[in-house]
């Protein structure tokens, strides 16, 4: 049996999502930037496609959708931005980020620190959530930006963006909220709360890879990181990904019709999931069920070392993760159990299954059995779980 349990990685994509993209390889391939109706057939097309990118985040059509390539793009881009309008220039000096954003964000403002920028990492608390009182004790009037995710990658956990975007506000800051693991698991409006920049990837609710966006809040538009063509306003310069955009409308439009009808089960798979592997001993989850997404588990089994489990469930052909895919390759511990400030040995030990619409029940009986099992053989050859003291271990 193959099991695909890292949804948070990426997706597989909709069915019904290949289906839209397809006359727009062989057929309606035309450049909508060209003057014939080999371009005209797409713009009907693109148009839809938008309509539903809207209305997935219910952003007002004075607002901006600019499409990019990935939520790496997008995340890039608003750090990158903010720099040139608002910090080059001496009008503001500061950013503030939280310490488990996507690399591409912790990476993005490490480059910023590079250029003489002040950055505050903020922290999270012993639940994987975001210290706000640590935001509004730190934020100032020297403050350009403030960019917390909306959900985490690895625990899943929902942070309250609506207080952070209100605090924003207050200062006269801008906010943005990095939405990835956000779209298609619970609602997504753009106009119940303050944002002014929001990234989100289609590859990450069963639309194709290679295409995202960042929404822009009226009078907000950042400086652009290309330069060289009239797309998107001038804005993101760049022949337009027409299969890529058909296919994140459709899969928007999916991914909104899913929260209320499949979430539910995938909640109810997950629980049943974490359920059935905490009733090993010595066994944790860190952030409460309520406060995270519905499909994410991240879980440490004291003693197995993560990558040790990922080889064993592997070759039992189910799939699950470490940490980021992109950092996995480093034998390095999970950033967000480094955070919360996990001890070494449980930092080590945590893996994360992320279910999606198409998990079914079976796969999760299976994954439950095969994890069992590795688990047992894992802790029988570990030196350090042998070792540890009965007072670490749930045993008597
Ligand atoms: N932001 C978040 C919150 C993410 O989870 C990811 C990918 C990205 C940005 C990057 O998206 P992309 O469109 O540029 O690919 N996260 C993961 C992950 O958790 N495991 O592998 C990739």
């Amino acid at each position: 049996m193959r099991v695909y349990l890292d949804n948070n990685a990426t997706t597989m994509v909709d069915p019904q999502v290949k289906t839209a993209m397809d006359p727009f390889f062989c057929e309606k391939y035309g450049n909508p930037n060209s003057l014939h109706d080999f371009a005209r057939d797409t713009h009907e097309p693109l148009k839809t496609a938008m309509e539903k990118i809207y209305a997935g985040i219910h952003a007002p059509k004075s607002d901006s959708v600019i499409i990019t390539s990935c939520a790496t793009e997008s995340n890039n881009w608003v750090l990158k931005s903010i720099y040139f309008d608002y910090i080059m220039n001496g009008r503001k000096d500061h950013i503030m980020v939280s310490e488990v954003e996507h690399p591409s964000v912790i990476a993005g403002a490490k480059f910023l620190e590079s250029l003489g920028v002040k950055v505050t990492y903020l922290p999270i608390n012993s639940e994987g959530i975001v210290d706000v009182k640590y935001l509004r004790d730190n934020i100032t009037p020297k403050t350009a930006l403030v960019s917390v995710m909306w959900a985490n990658n690895e625990t899943g956990a929902i942070f309250p963006v609506e207080e952070i975007g209100e605090i924003c506000k207050e200062h006269g800051v801008l906010f943005h909220t990095d939405a990835v693991q956000a779209i298609g698991k619970f609602r997504v409006d753009v106009q119940s709360f303050n944002v002014d920049y929001l990234t989100f990837s289609a590859h990450k609710f069963h639309g194709p890879k290679g295409v995202g966006a960042l929404y822009v809040k009226k009078g907000k538009e950042p400086t652009p990181l290309f330069h060289g063509g009239s797309q998107m306003g001038g804005l993101r310069s760049g022949t337009l990904n027409v299969p890529g955009i058909v296919g994140m409308g459709k899969a928007m439009e999916l991914a909104d019709d899913c929260i209320d009808f499949e979430m539910p089960d995938v909640r109810e798979l997950r629980d049943y999931l974490e359920d059935s592997l905490l009733e090993l001993k010595d066994t944790f989850v860190v952030t409460p069920r309520e406060k995270r997404t519905p499909n994410t588990t991240l879980i440490s089994f004291r003693g197995v070392e993560g990558e040790a489990m990922l080889w064993d469930l592997n070759r039992a052909g189910i799939a699950a993760s470490t940490g980021s895919a992109c950092a996995s390759e480093d034998l390095e511990s999970n950033p967000v159990m480094e955070a919360i400030g996990a001890a070494e040995d449980l930092a080590h030990t945590a893996v994360r299954f992320s279910l999606s619409r198409f998990t079914t029940k079976e796969e999760i009986d299976y994954t439950i059995d095969v994890t069992k099992k590795a688990v047992e053989r894992l802790r029988s050859i570990s030196s350090s779980y042998a070792y540890m003291p009965k007072s670490q271990t749930n045993e008597a």
